[in-house]
């Protein structure tokens, strides 16, 4: 049996080793992204067997994400592929402050072919807890029918499901169909993990509380709220609060911080940790991220994550 189970679109990265506008940019490095790749990666580091669901292309990329997989000891028994539909890519530029740029290749890719016609029940009935994202809601529309069935499939077998917005607007034709599939996406989920910034576009409240209430009173049994540099804020029915951020000296990049949050929070969550300590444990794992330049890099292991906590400070 598996931990947790996630589905979405592992694409090969190349993030740029120098500064500069990415049309100009020579030098790059080649990394496996994605992010519910990471979420899995990032679970899988710190021991708990994590499956990823996905189509990739039966060419170069498609093969360097399987191997990276399975290097990842992420469980790629579900992971299918397609003959005629190509793996997706992404290009990230590097920056000395605020998030970089991306581009995607990603158009009609392998994983966004993933329909309900692939859905295979007794992998997603082997696993206690299932994550997914608003990318793969956002993908194609197979993609986000195979989204409400997974999420319908795991709730009627009594598992625990958890929820990323992650919007990216650049996938969605405007604002109001993206933000009506990713709330239709987030209902009936029992932990929501949006960004601050997501939840006011979703909600139109500015505050975490207000965020947080919307959700709650949808159904939601437990809203996390990503602060950026303040922290993370939580709410349950029973309850709430604020968790510090852990001190970072230099941000190399900010990408992947968020799937390590959700790796963090979702890791302690299954181990049974109480609310503020599973916050905690996300912040940690996305002040880890933010420390390197891939996605996944700085994502620890179990004794790495013990060591930060020991040293890092929140001051
Ligand atoms: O959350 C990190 C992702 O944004 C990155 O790995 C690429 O999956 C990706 C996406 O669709 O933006």
């Amino acid at each position: 049996t598996l931990d947790a189970v996630t589905f979405g679109e592992p694409m090969a990265m190349f993030y740029a080793n120098e500064a500069g506008s990415l049309d100009e940019v020579r030098s790059f490095t080649k990394a496996l992204a994605g992010a519910e790749t990471n979420v899995s990666a990032g679970l899988a580091r710190l021991g708990l067997r994590a499956g990823l669901v996905t189509k990739l292309g039966e060419d170069t990329f498609g093969k360097f994400i399987a191997d990276s997989l399975r290097q990842e000891k992420i469980d790629t028994q579900n992971v299918m592929f397609t003959k005629d539909h190509s793996t997706g890519m992404l290009i990230k530029s590097k920056v000395t402050s605020g998030d970089p740029e991306v581009e995607y290749f990603r158009k009609h890719s392998a994983a966004s072919t993933l329909s309900i016609a692939d859905f295979n029940e007794a992998y997603f009935a082997g696993a206690r807890h299932l994550h997914f994202t608003g990318i793969s809601v956002a993908l194609s529309p197979e993609c986000r029918d195979f989204a409400r069935h997974a999420k319908q499939f795991m709730k009627k077998a009594g598992k625990t499901v958890s929820f990323d917005p992650n919007l990216r607007p650049k996938l969605w034709p405007d604002t109001q169909t993206m933000v009506e599939a990713i709330n239709e996406a987030s209902e009936g989920c029992d932990w929501l993990l949006p960004g601050i910034h997501e939840g006011k576009i979703l909600t139109g409240y500015t505050s975490p509380e207000d965020i947080a209430s919307f959700y709650l009173d949808r159904g939601t049994s437990l809203v996390i709220i990503k602060l950026g540099t303040e922290g993370a804020y939580y709410k349950s029915a029973d309850a709430e609060g604020y968790v510090k951020r852990f001190r970072v000296d230099h941000v190399v990049d900010t990408v992947g911080a968020g799937d390590g949050f959700a790796a963090g929070v979702i890791s302690a969550l299954l181990e049974g940790l109480p609310l503020a300590e599973a916050v905690k444990r996300g912040n940690a794992l996305g002040a880890l991220a933010v420390m390197s330049a891939g996605d996944m890099d700085g994502y620890p292991t179990r004794a790495e994550l013990e060591s930060f906590l020991l040293s890092a400070s929140t001051n």
